[in-house]
């Protein structure tokens, strides 16, 4: 069978395992993928820091993440970046960063991405740091993210 006969396949039963039972309101936990998750390192002192990476969202419906929270800070927070009407550009928490169907959002400096408030103890190069991230259906999703040097 040609290569891409045969992934075709591949995706149509990946789409048919990730469909949402008919009567289940909230369905099957959604699948997220991270790539390049890192949490960035910051000098003795420093109580905040910035998660950045990849979301991917391979099911057929948009994930929208509401929550997220970590063992190594007291809070964590969903964040986008703004400009306004006068070319201020800022960031400010947001309620929810929604990861497209079959999409990424890329999580980086200079737009939406997750901060740490409040680290519990300092952060250690190479160290993983544990993350939770809640969807609004109930679902959550847990990953690891080093630390590394910006
Ligand atoms: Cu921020």
């Amino acid at each position: 069978m040609p290569v891409p006969a045969r992934l075709f396949i591949l995706l149509l039963a990946l789409l048919t395992a990730c469909r949402p039972a008919p009567q289940a309101q909230a369905g099957p936990t959604a699948t997220l993928t991270v790539e390049a998750a890192r949490v960035v390192a910051v000098p003795p002192g420093v109580e905040e820091t910035s998660v950045f990476g990849t979301l991917r969202n391979p099911g057929g419906r948009p994930l929208r993440l509401t929550g997220v929270e970590s063992p190594a800070a007291d809070h964590a927070m969903l964040m986008v970046t703004r400009t306004d009407a006068q070319g201020r550009t800022g960031m400010q928490m947001t309620d929810a960063l929604t990861v497209p169907a079959g999409g990424e959002l890329v999580l980086s400096d200079t737009g939406d991405h997750i901060m740490l408030m409040g680290l519990r103890a300092p952060l250690r190069e190479g160290e993983p740091v544990a993350l939770t991230l809640t969807d609004d259906a109930g679902g959550t999703h847990t990953l690891q993210a080093p630390v590394v040097k910006p």
